[in-house]
């Protein structure tokens, strides 16, 4: 594609569509004079085709006239007429005078969209030519998550709303918000002012891996009401839905400070400074707790339309309720003895987790949980998200409830990506390389068919102990959600690696174009991996890069 000529598009895109059929002829040259058609008097549709105009401006710097007008030739005419059973599927038709993107339903359009960008090339100004072809893609999973914990590190607004289109640029529909933990609240909660007020500014962050030493620094932040709905119709308009978590019974204590009596023991708490799991947690045994609770979710679910809140449940250590006597007296009342390998303290947690899950149904609502929620008894509707391992998801599946899957070895986003990690920005340890994210298969054979279609799908979770910025987010984030796309959205069958790096430096490109952190040097560890024929390919590849 060198020198002069048209810049050529690739269709073998990230993730990879599940048909590309290449067809003799002429090609599509898309140029200043092509127009972008979306049917009259549909508002999403003509977002759909501003998306695109603003894409191929960035690509190829031509801004497309976006028109209802249909003119056969010289366009990209989308449209909503797809029958298919995945509200998801689209459909690229490309002739000598139009490219059709046929979806589904709207977010199926979204989805050709961005497949339409990723296969434009970047590196040239100027027309671009699309070979014939019919391109017909669906996702595998209807769930394609990506978590975010701004609780230990707050990010403003706007970051938030360019990590939004970087999961839009990787199909993803999910966008799962840590908004509470022990170092910070960060949603404001007009029934309990204190806890922003309080609870979102901890005085100052242990410095390295809980050295023992402080930085002095004060860290904080929170989101006001509009702010939030704000970012829930930002991600709306492309087609992700924001399920927000606050995490309960444990990682409580930035609450606890602003409101001690609901504490076991009264505090005084202070909003914690170092990383690990509390001792302090919400106290079960008082009203007062399921008062305020169902206070803050009310809220939430005024700020939230999604169908699911996440309600966390991981590691809530019991000690402080073994102590408690209004805890003790509740286990009493409600008759919980320690049984199956449980304590009456683990029943204590599932009658929180059910309460909770009681009243979120009643709001039309349901609950995700961490795997935790599977100690003591489950909530009869609840979703589990499996991180300790798969096992929590397969026992789950076969109880017949749906599962997220999220294990620590396939999808924990904050853990390195090689073992030079001398060279790589502060992560929490582990190791977590691209290849093995590849790897991940969310519904594994173990399960039956019927079990198999629990698994709503997976997701990939960064926490923020370590990190900062947002240049450190997108670093541990890119290029392994790229990976994690083809997990959540390729028929397993069709995933090869090998092939998924040639066609990962032109992602690469639109990261840069796009201004995206990420962690390049992870390809000079991945050459060395591969055989030495597949090291001179890949050389080439990404000698291409810079
Ligand atoms: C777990 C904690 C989380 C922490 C992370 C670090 C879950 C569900 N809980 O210990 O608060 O930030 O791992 O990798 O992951």
């Amino acid at each position: 594609t060198g020198g002069s000529g048209t810049a050529e598009a690739n269709y073998e895109v990230v993730p990879l569509p599940n048909e590309i059929n290449i067809k003799e002829g002429i090609p599509f040259t898309f140029s200043g004079s092509t127009r972008i058609v979306y049917p009259e008097g549909n508002e999403k549709m003509q977002r759909n085709a501003e998306f695109l105009a603003e894409y191929m401006e960035l690509s190829t710097g031509i801004k497309p006239v976006v028109t209802i007008d249909i003119h056969d030739q010289n366009a990209v005419i989308l449209s909503t007429g797809l029958k298919n059973e995945n509200p998801e599927a689209y459909q690229i038709t490309v002739d000598e005078q139009t490219i059709r993107i046929d979806g589904a339903s709207e977010a199926a359009v979204f989805y050709g969209i961005q497949t339409l960008r990723k296969a434009t090339p970047v590196e040239k100004k100027g027309a671009v030519s699309y070979a014939p072809a019919t391109i017909i893609d669906a996702p595998r999973f209807g769930y394609r998550g990506s978590m975010l914990d701004i609780a230990r590190h707050f990010q403003p607004v706007e970051f938030v709303k360019k990590y939004i289109n970087l999961l839009a640029l990787h199909n993803i529909n999910r966008f799962h918000w840590h908004l509470t933990d022990d170092q910070g609240w960060r949603i404001q909660i007009d029934a309990y002012p204190k806890l922003t007020e309080v609870g979102s500014m901890r005085k100052e962050t242990v410095i390295g891996r809980n050295s023992g030493g402080y930085d002095g620094i004060p860290h904080g932040g929170f989101y006001t009401k509009e702010e939030l709905k704000e970012i829930v119709a930002y991600a709306q308009e492309r087609y992700i839905t924001v399920i927000p978590e606050v995490d309960l019974p444990g990682h409580m204590l930035a609450a606890l400070a602003a409101y001690p009596e609901l504490g076991c023991t009264g505090g005084p708490y202070e909003v914690e400074g170092s990383w690990g799991v509390f001792d302090d947690v919400l106290c079960a045994g008082n009203d007062s707790t399921y008062i305020f609770l169902e206070a803050v979710l009310t809220e939430v679910m005024e700020i939230f339309p999604s169908e699911y809140i996440h309600i966390g449940g991981d590691e809530s250590p019991k000690t402080r309720w073994e102590e408690c006597p209004r805890c003790q007296a509740r286990i009493k009342e409600l008759g919980l003895k320690d049984h199956d390998g449980n304590t009456a303290e683990h029943y204590l947690q599932s009658y929180v987790t059910a309460r909770m899950e009681q009243f979120l149904n009643s709001h039309g609502r349901r609950i995700i949980g961490w795997d935790e929620i599977l100690e003591g008894e489950l909530a009869p509707n609840a979703t589990v998200m499996s991180w300790r391992g798969m096992g929590g998801g397969i026992e789950a599946a076969q109880m017949g409830h749906d599962v997220i899957m999220t294990p620590t070895t396939y999808a924990y986003f904050d853990y390195y990506q090689t073992h030079n990690t001398e060279e790589e920005l502060f992560g929490i340890g582990g190791y977590l390389p691209i290849e093995q994210v590849y790897s991940f298969e969310p519904a594994p054979e173990t399960l039956t068919p019927a079990q198999r279609r629990h698994i709503l799908g997976a997701q990939a979770n960064l926490w923020t102990e370590y990190i900062k910025t947002p240049d450190h987010v997108e670093y541990m984030l890119l290029p392994r959600l790229a990976a994690m796309s083809e997990v959540q959205w390729m028929q397993p069958e069709k995933k090869d690696y090998q092939q998924f790096l040639k066609r990962l430096p032109r992602l690469l490109k639109l990261y840069d174009k796009l201004g995206y952190n990420y962690a390049r040097h992870i390809f000079d560890v991945q050459a060395t991996l591969t055989s030495n024929t597949d090291k001179n390919a890949l050389d080439v590849e990404f000698s291409t890069i810079d």
